[in-house]
C-alpha cells in the first residue's frame, strides 16, 4: 500500500489530522492497534479551547459539539472554604466549551466514515522503518498477515505509550519530565453537576475539581496519594471526600449517585524535543503530556495538529516544502507555555506530600490574591481559554 501521510495512532490527534489532510486532498491512512470500541472506551478530556473547537470547524467535525457543547464563560475557583469565580468572558472576552474527548474522537470517527477515509484497526507490532531517509514506511501485523505502507511522511500520534517517539534515537531526543507525587481519582456519574461551571478547589486534604460532561452526567476528580487503588475507594467513600474538599455551599449542593466510570491517573509533565526526526512528526501526547489541572492535554493536541496540517498543506499544495521544518519549533514553543501553565495551577492548588502550613497558607495567600486581582484573573483567564496558535 501507499499513500501521502501515514499516521500512527486513532486517537483525536491522528484522527483530527487525517481528517484535515484528507480535506485538503491530501491522501492519508491511520493505523490504530486498539478496536475502536476500546478507543472510544476511554474517558479522558473535558474541556475545549476556542482553538480546538474552530480546527472541529474546519474539518467539518463541529456541528454536534456546537448542538450539545456547553459554553462556560468561567469557572470557580475554591480554597479556604470559599469559592468566587474568574470570568473568561469579562478578563478575555472568550469561553471554553465543555465537550467529552470521547464525543469529540466519536465525530471524529463519524467523518472519517463519511469521507471514506482509511483506519486500520487492531494493527500489531507497528514499526516505523527509513524515517531517516526519503522514503519511510511502515510495517504492522493484522490477522496474522505482515503488511507494509510505504509513505512520503509519517506522523506519530499514537500518544505516551506509542512506538513513534521511540523511534527517535536516543542521541537526537532530549526528554523533559517532572512527576508529581500525586494522581487524580475520577468518576462518571449520571447526576446532574453541582455547578453549571467547573469548581475547582484547593484543600488541605488535597485538590478536588467538579466538572461534568452534559447537564446530567458529571464528572469528579479528588487528588489521591501515587500508591492508592480504585479498589479502596467504594462511591460512598469518594462522595463523602469530595464534600470535604469543596466548599460548603456546593458540599450541600452536590447530588450523589453511583459511577459508571472510575479510574485513577497518575500526574505529569513531559515534553521530547525535538517534535520531528527526518520523516516523521510526533504530534500531542506522542510528544507531550501536561497534568490535567490546566485541561490542556487534548488542547495541545489540536494545537499541534493545527501547525502540522498547514505545513503538510504547504508542502504538498503550496510548493512551500520549508514549512515542515518550523513545525517543531512552532509547536513546542506553544507546549511550553501550556506545560507553564498547567504546572502553575498545580503547584496551586495540590497538597503535596512534604508540604508545610506555611506552605498551604502561601497556596491559600496566590489564591487570595488571584481573587482579587483583576490582573491575575485576566492571566489565568488567557491561559485557560487558550493562547493563541
Ligand atoms: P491518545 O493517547 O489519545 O491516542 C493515541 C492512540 O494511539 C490511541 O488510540 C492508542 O491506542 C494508539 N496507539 C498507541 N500505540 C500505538 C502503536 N504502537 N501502534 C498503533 N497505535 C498505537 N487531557 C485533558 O485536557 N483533560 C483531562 O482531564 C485529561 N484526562 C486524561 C486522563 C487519562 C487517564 C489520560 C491517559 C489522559 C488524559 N488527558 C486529559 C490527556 C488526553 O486527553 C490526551 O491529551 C489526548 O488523548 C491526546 O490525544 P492523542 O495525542 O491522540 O493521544
Ligand atoms: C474533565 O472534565 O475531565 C476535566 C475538566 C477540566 C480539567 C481536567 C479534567 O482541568
Amino acid at each position: 500500500m501507499r499513500t501521502q501521510v501515514c499516521i500512527i495512532g486513532g486517537g483525536p490527534s491522528g484522527l483530527l489530522l487525517s481528517q484535515l489532510l484528507h480535506r485538503a486532498g491530501i491522501d492519508t491512512v491511520v493505523v490504530e492497534q486498539r478496536t475502536r470500541d476500546y478507543v472510544l472506551s476511554r474517558i479522558r478530556a473535558g474541556v475545549l479551547e476556542r482553538g480546538l473547537c474552530n480546527l472541529l470547524r474546519k474539518a467539518g467535525v463541529g456541528e454536534r459539539m456546537d448542538r450539545e457543547g456547553l459554553v462556560h464563560d468561567g469557572t470557580l475557583i475554591a480554597a479556604a472554604g470559599r469559592q468566587f469565580r474568574i470570568s473568561f468572558k469579562d478578563r478575555v472576552n472568550d469561553s471554553v466549551v465543555v465537550y467529552g474527548q470521547t464525543e469529540v474522537t466519536r465525530d471524529l470517527y463519524a467523518a472519517r466514515d463519511a469521507m471514506g477515509g482509511l483506519v486500520i484497526h487492531e494493527a500489531e507490532g507497528v514499526t516505523l522503518h527509513g524515517v531517516d531517509t526519503d522514503h519511510p514506511h511502515v510495517t504492522y501485523r493484522k490477522d496474522g498477515t505482515e503488511h507494509r505502507i510505504d509513505c512520503d511522511w509519517i506522523a506519530g500520534c499514537d500518544g505516551f505509550h506509542g512506538v513513534s517517539r521511540k523511534t527517535i534515537p536516543d542521541t537526537v531526543r532530549t526528554e523533559h519530565e517532572k512527576v508529581y507525587p500525586f494522581g487524580w481519582l475520577g468518576i462518571l456519574s449520571e447526576t446532574p453537576p453541582v455547578n453549571h461551571e467547573l469548581i475547582y478547589a484547593n484543600h488541605a486534604r488535597g485538590f478536588a475539581l467538579c466538572s461534568m460532561r452534559n447537564p446530567a452526567l458529571s464528572r469528579y476528580y479528588v487528588q489521591t496519594p501515587l500508591d492508592d487503588t480504585v479498589e479502596a475507594w467504594s462511591d460512598d467513600r469518594f462522595w463523602d471526600e469530595l464534600r470535604r474538599r469543596i466548599p460548603a455551599e456546593s458540599a450541600e449542593a452536590l447530588v450523589t449517585g453511583p459511577s459508571i466510570e472510575k479510574s485513577i491517573a497518575p500526574l505529569r509533565s513531559f515534553i521530547c524535543e525535538p517534535m520531528r526526526w527526518g520523516r516523521l512528526f510526533l504530534v500531542g501526547d506522542a510528544a507531550h503530556i501536561v497534568p490535567p489541572t490546566g485541561a490542556k492535554g487534548l488542547n495541545l493536541a489540536a494545537s499541534d495538529v493545527h501547525y502540522l496540517h498547514l505545513a503538510l498543506e504547504a508542502f504538498y499544495l503550496h510548493n512551500a516544502p520549508g514549512e515542515v521544518d518550523l513545525y517543531s519549533e512552532r509547536a513546542l514553543a506553544r507546549v511550553w507555555k501550556a506545560s507553564r501553565f498547567s504546572w502553575w495551577m498545580t503547584s496551586t492548588l495540590h497538597r503535596f506530600p512534604d508540604q508545610t502550613d506555611f506552605d498551604q497558607r502561601l497556596q491559600e495567600a496566590e489564591l487570595a490574591y488571584l481573587e482579587q486581582s483583576e490582573a491575575a484573573q485576566t492571566a489565568l483567564a488567557e491561559n485557560y481559554v487558550g493562547l493563541p496558535y
